[in-house]
């Protein structure tokens, strides 16, 4: 396979569009048309986006023999014309059963198309990813942000859909990972794939401005998955996978004190006034223990009176 040189860019944690609007508010201002029933569109969403799947085909002939200089990017086409015998993304695409982050009565079936499945490490959902990008919207077919180079996205600073999806590969394998004297890396046999995400698992009705999203726009990303790194975004010591309890792989509901900051991102669980990271320690191996001193089974980072 052919070689490919990257800048490996650390210092740039996000894409700026991706990470601007996964809080859902309001506005909070005057004459703000109360946002769709989720539910409906869900439905309508999930309408729009299997007859996207249904009439449009990837390059897969390229996958399946590529030439000395393909790029190993995803894209799509009509099934018209001298294409009209393509096999459509719908006989290709996986799926899964995604609960809404808002209204819990609300799922979708997330369409995702998995080209090549990385031979490296999978992320869990609050990791960090690095990994080049393209996001466009259903709509219009316009492209509205992407990176050729490997960027760094933080898992829970994305969109729910993309997130959802990114989980399901694996990066690079590190075996074949090659340093270049020039300090780029060369990446083989990485996650390649592509996300057909609703609305709802989106930006729904707080599309991040100037970014040509309209509200409740479908939006598919393809993406190549080099590498991951394991979160911990409070820097408390708890890998953040630890730190969802309730074990329902989302990051955004587990709140023990109860102060508005989930448990990945609050650097004090239980709310006593002691850092978690002086509430556990580690053995030598560096494996966490999670200390009881009053012995009622609630570990003291999370028990507000020990
Ligand atoms: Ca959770
Ligand atoms: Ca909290
Ligand atoms: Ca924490
Ligand atoms: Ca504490």
């Amino acid at each position: 396979m052919k070689k490919y040189n990257f800048i490996l860019v650390t210092a740039i944690l996000c894409g700026t569009l991706l990470t601007s609007c996964k809080k859902d508010d309001d506005g909070g201002g005057s004459n703000v048309t109360p946002p769709r029933d989720r539910g409906e569109e869900a439905i309508a969403a999930e309408a729009e986006i299997i007859a996207y799947l249904e009439t449009h085909f990837y390059n897969y002939e390229e996958f399946n023999a590529p030439s000395e200089d393909f790029d190993y990017r995803i894209k799509f086409d009509t099934i018209a014309g001298d294409n009209a015998n393509k096999t459509p993304l719908f006989d290709q695409v996986e799926s899964k059963t995604v609960q809404d982050r808002v209204d819990e009565d609300v799922t979708y079936t997330l369409y995702y198309l998995n080209v090549r499945q990385g031979g490296g490490d999978s992320p869990n959902f609050p990791d960090l990813v690095v990994n080049s990008y393209e996001g466009k919207k259903i709509r219009d077919n316009k492209v509205f942000d992407g990176s050729v180079s490997p960027v760094k996205f933080d898992l829970t600073q994305i969109i729910n859909g993309l997130q959802d999806v990114m989980i399901e590969f694996n990066g690079a394998d590190p075996d074949l990972t090659v340093q270049n004297p020039d300090g780029t890396l060369t990446f083989k046999d990485f996650g390649i794939g592509a996300a057909f995400i609703p609305s709802g698992l989106g930006y729904f009705s707080n599309p991040p401005t100037a970014s040509g999203i309209q509200l409740y726009d479908q939006l598919i990303f393809t993406f190549q998955l080099y590498d991951v790194e394991t979160g911990d975004q409070d820097g408390d010591g708890i890998i953040s996978i630890l730190e969802d309890l309730n074990n329902n792989g989302i990051e955004e509901d587990d709140d023990t004190d109860g102060d508005g900051a989930p448990n990945y991102i609050d650097g004090d669980d239980d709310g006593d006034g002691v850092p978690t990271s002086v509430e556990v320690e580690f053995d030598a191996e560096g494996n966490i223990i999670f200390m009881d001193s009053d012995n009622d089974g609630i570990p003291n980072y999370l028990d507000s009176d020990s």
